[in-house]
């Protein structure tokens, strides 16, 4: 691997280069506050050679067979799988989340994600329609020339690799962008890509910030597709970008995800499960259920018993195993999660547990970005608290009387990502998701992830749809060719 300083390094055209502007930024470790390595300040000259490259590569990557770009992308995952620990350590490094998390999800789904797009090309199937002795009709989907990649912080190679796997499965060639926050698992993939034998220029990573490379990429007049997860702002300049060439678009923003139990519901279960989905990745996960609903009977056993267990979430050195909860990816973000506490202060919430910051886990750690698992009741449904985006370890639970109430509390949110309903009445389950306006609703379960099904958001959670033949007919073109009898 070739580091210098522990810097990370470019990948365009197979090779491994600093910026041409020769810059870089500090790369933050969140458990310690400190630079532990130093990514590229790329600009719009490394996204040119990094277009050029894939450009070049384009021609012979889409014409390759379909079973040897399957067999590339096997030999990804398996080499993903190889150096699991290793992917391991560096996602938990740079972001912050435990290890054990990171071991356990983050690296396996980024090799699933290649594993099931390699083998998800081998089975598509093609359209025809005859026209009774006038003409066959074929419907033929090809790729789509280079595409740009832009992926966040918070899961980065399971998001990456969730772009990059269709994207050159279907025989497009990449440019991608990882959040500057979190390069480094991106950073491992290219060598792993290089040793798996991907050909130069299939996929290039260029480092560096949003306005300087994520921007560059979206303008780029030879990237006509643009596949983008991140913020809903972010997402919003994006569609502005590539609006005037027109360019195909997915954007998978953020959420304010209801999470709603019935007084029906299996109690111990929807406990457990609204646990992990109100602070699995310190909260930092678009589909975490951060407005938690508990119908009015059932809604003071769940808060106490609920905040008990939250209080029972281990803060500690994301490196040790024993710890649920790690650090907030950023400094920033930090004091974004801060801000929103002190405002539930102010629009008259409780905080029933958590709220404010930590003791330091260890000396290690001392001036590492921490903030406990927060519970706040009590809050108007209106508040701001309820309604806005926070992306951080703190949910709120409000009492609601009927099913029309609560779905219409669910509803009241300018997102619409993803739900949860907890209830062991069947007719209710099916009545209930159907009527919510979120693009995944799971019941009694959270975050149960099918590859093969669309993955997307409504309203201001995005654009588009992702996951299995959604991905594979978003990366081509569909042609229809007739032919007459
Ligand atoms: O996302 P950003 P961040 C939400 C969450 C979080 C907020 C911001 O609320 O607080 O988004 O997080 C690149 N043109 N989610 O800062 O800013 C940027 O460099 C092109 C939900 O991570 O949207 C990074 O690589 N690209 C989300 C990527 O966009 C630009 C997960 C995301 O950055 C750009 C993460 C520009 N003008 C955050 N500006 C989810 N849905 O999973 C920035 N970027």
């Amino acid at each position: 691997m070739p580091t210098e300083l522990n810097k990370i390094l470019n990948f365009i055209d197979g090779q491994f280069d600093g910026p041409v502007g020769g810059k870089y930024l500090d790369n933050i470790e969140p458990a310690t506050g400190q630079p532990y390595s130093q990514v590229p300040d790329s600009d719009s000259r490394d996204v040119d050679q990094a277009v050029a490259a894939a450009e070049k590569a384009f021609p012979e990557w889409s014409g390759t067979s379909t079973a040897e770009r399957s067999r590339v992308l096997l030999r990804i995952a398996d080499l993903i799988e190889r150096d699991l620990e290793k992917f391991a350590r560096a996602e938990s490094v740079d972001t912050g989340k435990p290890l054990s998390l990171a071991r356990s999800l983050d690296i396996p789904r980024a090799s699933s994600n290649f594993r099931f797009f390699a083998t998800a090309i081998l089975h598509t199937e093609n359209e025809a329609h005859v026209m009774d002795g006038v003409a066959f009709n074929y419907t033929l989907r090809q790729p789509r020339g280079v595409v740009g990649l832009i992926s966040p912080w918070n899961l980065p190679l399971y998001l990456l690799s969730w772009k990059i796997a269709p994207a050159i499965a279907v025989g497009n060639t990449a440019v991608a962008k990882p959040s500057e926050l979190t390069p480094m698992t991106a950073f491992l993939l290219c060598e792993i890509c290089r040793e798996a034998g991907l050909p130069n220029g299939v996929l290039n990573i260029v480092h560096g910030t949003g306005p300087n490379v994520g921007s560059a990429i979206t303008a780029h007049p030879k990237v006509g597709t643009i596949s983008f997860t991140g913020g809903t702002v972010t997402g919003r300049k994006v569609a502005e970008a590539g609006a005037p060439l027109f360019k195909k678009i997915s954007l998978e923003l953020g959420g304010k995800n209801p999470n709603i139990i019935f007084a029906d519901a299996n109690l111990d279960a929807a406990i457990v499960g609204s646990l992990r989905s109100s602070f699995a990745n310190q909260g930092q996960v678009c589909l975490c259920g951060s407005r938690v609903f508990v119908e009015r009977s059932a809604y003071d056993e769940f808060v106490r018993r609920f905040v008990e267990k939250t209080a029972q979430l281990q803060l500690g050195d994301p490196l040790e195993s024993t710890t649920d909860q790690g650090a907030i990816v950023s400094r920033t973000q930090l004091e974004k999660v801060k801000f929103y506490v002190g405002l539930a202060r102010e629009e008259g919430g409780k905080i029933t547990v958590g709220g404010s910051a930590p003791p330091p886990p260890n000396d290690r750690c001392r001036d590492g970005f921490f903030f406990p698992p927060t519970v706040i009741t009590g809050l108007p449904v209106a508040s701001r608290v309820n309604r806005e985006e926070i992306f951080g370890p703190v949910i709120t639970i409000t009492p609601f009387e009927s099913e029309e109430e609560v779905i219409g509390y669910a509803n009241d949110n300018e997102y619409g990502l993803a739900s949860s309903v907890w209830t062991q009445n069947l007719n209710r389950a099916h009545r209930v998701a159907e009527q919510i306006h979120t693009g995944t609703v799971w019941v009694n379960c959270w975050l149960v992830r099918d590859l093969r099904v669309p993955f997307g958001g409504m309203k201001q959670s995005g654009v588009g749809r992702e996951g299995g033949n959604e991905a594979l007919h978003f990366f081509t073109e569909a042609k229809n060719i007739c032919i007459a009898k």
